[in-house]
């Protein structure tokens, strides 16, 4: 027995041979939910086996910090899985790649090419109007005729041509059977990959039929078609004097890396590769509609749930915005109820309750616990997020958590609070997704009050867990408020 005073590993959920502790995890519970209650049992941050892996779960911000931010370097590996290694040529992107000098180096062209165009560039802001108004004018019409809409390929075509934009200076029309191919792959990408499936745990499964291996097989050739057609396009008119769009900006660090032929900084050396370029645009991508997409959709959910939420942001948009021109960002610090909202949808349904897994790439330790290198960490940010001892009543929504008591100034109440992660691997998309969120849940409110159908059940709170947590699927009614029901459609 180990001395009680010397170095501990975290408890241990009970494991076999070969298999770990795969029995103690068959649970109806989506496992965001299931290791938050097996703390009941073991404690904020305990350990268990996947297969042969050693995994240590995180429930508690503390941890949390220490791990992505204190130690954010330590923890900065990446784990490889059967199913990432398939999206992403082996690691070769950013999000899913470990820890190396290649990927400090796209992380950095990719941070400075999203400032440039993206971030607080007035450009973004026109684009990302251009789409509200289009979506704007397709809910006006269904409710000329009556018509209730799924409103998710709607949301997906308005957020995937903003990222359409940065990425690839180009966007989809309604009904475009490129955009219409793309809304398939990429769900069955969501329904299949990083999901601790069972091959990501025992990789010889491989060698057996798997439905779920043969779609993600499928639905990412589909993908690295459209994105190698992407490339070959830039590549074909590609100026080192004009920079429209990332995919530019990759290429230009590209042909400055191959002019300069020290052995040191080759193309190949600081992997600037086609695969390498393909793979990090095929990210941001991917990141960029994915995540953006379902938290309006969760958005939209709660203020169908809660219809006084929706009333008073339109109190607040009718008196801070009126009704005589269309939301800017400049009216982001005016409208706190507004920002409450998306920071509460943030909280109560995080995009990735579990983030990406990291990695311990050396010895080290979470509070006083020791781990070792190689050691996966899982932090669970549904735990943070709807933990009792930081959150009056974690499963209300109620924005109004994030306001001053009383007043009208925006606060975050606790510091169990990380949707966009923090630290060495945090999210690149942060405020580009903030610009969005807001805008496009601006202008929907400002001209219609979201229902469902009557005679309609109320949409379902539960996700449908996968590389990011998605709602269900429902209509909507979108009636247009008073003074916007003369608007026809005037963008198409
Ligand atoms: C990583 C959240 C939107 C690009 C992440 C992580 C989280 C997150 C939790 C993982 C952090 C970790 O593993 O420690 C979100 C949320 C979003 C959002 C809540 C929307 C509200 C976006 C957008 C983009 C993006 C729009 C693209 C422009 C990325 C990338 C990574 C990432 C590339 C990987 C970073 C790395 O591993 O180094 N995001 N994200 N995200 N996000 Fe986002
Ligand atoms: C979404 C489906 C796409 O077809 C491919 C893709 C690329 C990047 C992934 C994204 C998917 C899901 C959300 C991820 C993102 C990288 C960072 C982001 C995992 C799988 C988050 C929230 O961590």
């Amino acid at each position: 027995r180990m001395s009680t005073h010397g170095p501990r590993e975290p408890p241990c959920l009970p494991a076999l041979p070969l298999i770990g502790s795969l029995l103690s995890l068959q649970s109806p519970h989506p496992p965001h939910v299931l290791f938050k209650e097996l703390q009941l049992k073991y404690g904020q941050t305990y350990s268990l086996k996947l297969g042969c892996h050693n995994v240590v779960i995180v429930n508690q911000h503390v941890h949390a910090k220490e791990v992505l931010l204190k130690k954010g370097k330590t923890f900065a590996g990446r784990p490889r899985t059967v199913t990432t290694d398939i999206l992403t040529r082996a690691g070769k992107d950013i999000a899913f790649g470990d820890y190396s000098a290649t990927w400090r180096f796209h992380r950095k062209i990719v941070h400075g090419a999203l400032c440039m165009f993206g971030e607080g560039s007035a450009s973004i802001e026109k684009i990302v109007c251009a789409e509200a108004q289009s979506l704007c004018s397709v809910l006006s019409e269904a409710a000329a005729v009556g018509l209730a809409l799924d409103l998710s390929p709607e949301l997906t075509r308005a957020v995937t041509n903003v990222i359409c934009s940065l990425c690839f200076n180009s966007s989809y029309c309604r009904g475009d059977p490129e955009f219409e191919a793309m809304l398939r792959y990429s769900q069955g990408i969501v329904d299949t990959v990083a999901k601790d499936s069972l091959v990501d745990i025992f990789p010889w499964l491989q060698i057996f039929p798997n439905a779920d291996l043969r779609l993600l097989k499928q639905c990412v050739s589909i993908r690295d078609k459209l994105l190698q057609k992407k490339y070959d396009e830039h590549k074909a008119d590609y100026s080192d004097h004009v920079q429209r769009d990332l995919l530019d900006a990759l290429l230009r660090a590209k042909r400055s890396a191959e002019n300069n032929n020290t052995a040191e900084i080759s193309a190949e050396s600081v992997g600037l590769s086609d695969d390498h370029l393909l793979m990090t645009v095929g990210d941001i991508f991917g990141a960029g509609v994915e995540t953006t997409t379902t938290v309006l959709k969760w958005a939209i959910t709660y203020l169908i749930h809660y219809p006084q939420v929706q009333r008073r942001i339109q109190d607040e948009l009718d008196s801070k915005v009126g009704e005589d021109r269309s939301p800017k960002l400049s009216d982001r610090g005016t409208l706190p109820y507004l920002e409450a909202t998306i920071r509460e949808v943030l909280r109560i349904r995080p995009v990735a309750p579990l983030f990406i897994p990291h990695v311990a790439l050396n010895d080290t330790s979470i509070g006083d616990f020791t781990v070792r290198k190689g050691t996966r960490v899982i932090i669970n940010l549904w735990s943070l997020h709807h933990d009792e001892k930081e959150w009056e009543n974690p499963e209300l929504f109620d924005p109004g958590r994030f306001l001053e008591s009383g007043g009208t100034g925006l606060i975050i109440p606790s510091s169990s609070y990380l949707p966009f992660g923090a630290g060495v691997r945090v999210c690149l998309g942060e405020a580009l997704a903030k610009m969005e969120l807001f805008l496009f849940l601006s202008w929907i409110l400002q001209r219609f009050t979201l229902s469902v159908p009557p005679g309609h059940a109320l949409p379902s709170l539960e996700g449908k867990f996968g590389v990011v947590l998605q709602p269900a699927k429902y209509k909507v009614n979108a009636t247009p408020r008073p003074g916007w029901e003369k608007h026809k459609c005037q963008a198409c």
